[in-house]
């Protein structure tokens, strides 16, 4: 299969993550990107390309124009209102409050974001959008025939909904690539979530509508980020009523029990028959991950992949989480690997 991947995702280089009440060196480091690349040459999973410059409509197909002018000009207000360090949001609209878009860049870095250990830097927009040709260009692979590819995305997607960023997340590149799937003639979507967190801005994207089925198998929100979306009784709303499924699992899950999820979420694809299937890969279910509490072995995403294949769809791959910078490459390779066997 073939990867698309871009050396310019190293214009998001942050310096701080808020965590543990400091801040640290962020988890979604540029040696991520780095050493998946490193192990797809190594195992020569196949050719590796650069991706088109798809322009902002597909973005915009999905994210508020509001949204993306922000993010495009979020640093050049920042440093232009003197501030010190990285654009760090500290107030959002609470309970009670109104969501209206405040003018100053404090209130509108927290109007446009749901958490907070996201820090935007100069290069972060640069490096989202190309994240997001990335998708675009995969996605397209498969629109002319491959029957799977690779989008390398970083920074990853699946936090950010249509205005908003958070999780390591910016513009929802799994969201941008389904999107385009329909907009290029696909009748059904479906977008599986196997990082440890849940799609919340995947789901929230698609959540009044019945073209894309969205299915995440993620870490109980009520012990696990994003805390505040991904329950199971959240089952999609008007048009879309039936067409989101979440399964969570408790802290310490192995893949036995992982992969009865995995088993329900793909018998509920099958049943809803879709042209394309879109994965959003997070390898941070790892056992040895930093901030997970799955417990998946190397050997087991080698499985994840078979189980995948047997779906019999043109499949996209997104990347998404995965923390374990030692493991990342060798669990994300062995996915596709298992996938194409
Ligand atoms: C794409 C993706 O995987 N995003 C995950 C974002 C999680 N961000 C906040 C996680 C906070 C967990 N803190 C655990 C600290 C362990 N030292
Ligand atoms: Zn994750």
């Amino acid at each position: 299969m073939k990867t698309v991947f871009s050396p310019l995702h190293h214009r998001r280089t942050a310096k701080t993550e808020l965590d543990g009440g400091i801040l640290v060196e962020p988890y979604e480091s540029p040696s991520r990107a780095e050493t998946i690349l490193a192990r797809v040459m190594e195992r020569e999973l196949g050719p590796v390309l650069a991706p088109d410059s798809h322009g902002l409509d597909p973005i915009l197909a999905v994210h508020t124009d509001d949204y993306v002018h922000f993010l495009e000009h979020c640093w050049s207000d920042w440093t232009a209102a003197g501030k010190p360090g990285e654009a760090i949001p500290a107030i959002w609209p609470g309970r009670g409050m109104r969501a209206r878009i405040p003018q100053d860049i404090d209130g509108r870095i927290g109007y446009y974001s749901f958490s907070a250990e996201s820090s935007i830097t100069e290069g972060t927009w640069d490096a989202a959008r190309t994240a997001a040709d990335v998708a675009l260009t995969a996605q397209a692979l498969i629109r002319d025939g491959d029957r799977a590819a690779f989008a390398l995305c970083r920074p990853p997607g699946h936090h950010a909904h249509a205005d908003l960023f958070g999780g390591y997340c910016f513009l929802n590149n799994a969201a941008i690539a389904a999107q385009a799937f329909l907009d290029q003639g696909a009748r059904r979507v479906a977008v599986l979530d196997i990082d440890f967190h849940h799609g919340n801005g995947t789901q929230s994207i698609f959540y009044g509508r019945s073209d894309v089925l969205t299915v995440s198998l993620h870490g109980n929100p009520d012990l696990a980020f994003p805390h505040f979306l991904g329950f199971p009784d959240e089952e999609g709303e008007g048009e879309g009523e039936g067409y989101n499924l979440n399964l969570v699992y408790p802290p310490g899950t192995p893949f036995d029990v992982w992969q009865i999820g995995l088993e329900e979420a793909c018998k509920r694809i099958r049943a809803y028959g879709p042209d394309a299937l879109v994965i959003a890969l997070g390898v941070d279910t790892f056992e040895e991950d930093p901030i997970s509490f799955f417990k998946l072995k190397s050997t087991d995403y080698l499985r994840v992949g078979e189980r995948l294949r047997q779906l019999g769809l043109p499949t996209l791959f997104t990347m998404e989480g995965g923390y374990d910078v030692d493991a990342i490459g060798t669990n994300a390779v062995n996915v596709l690997e298992g996938f194409e066997a």
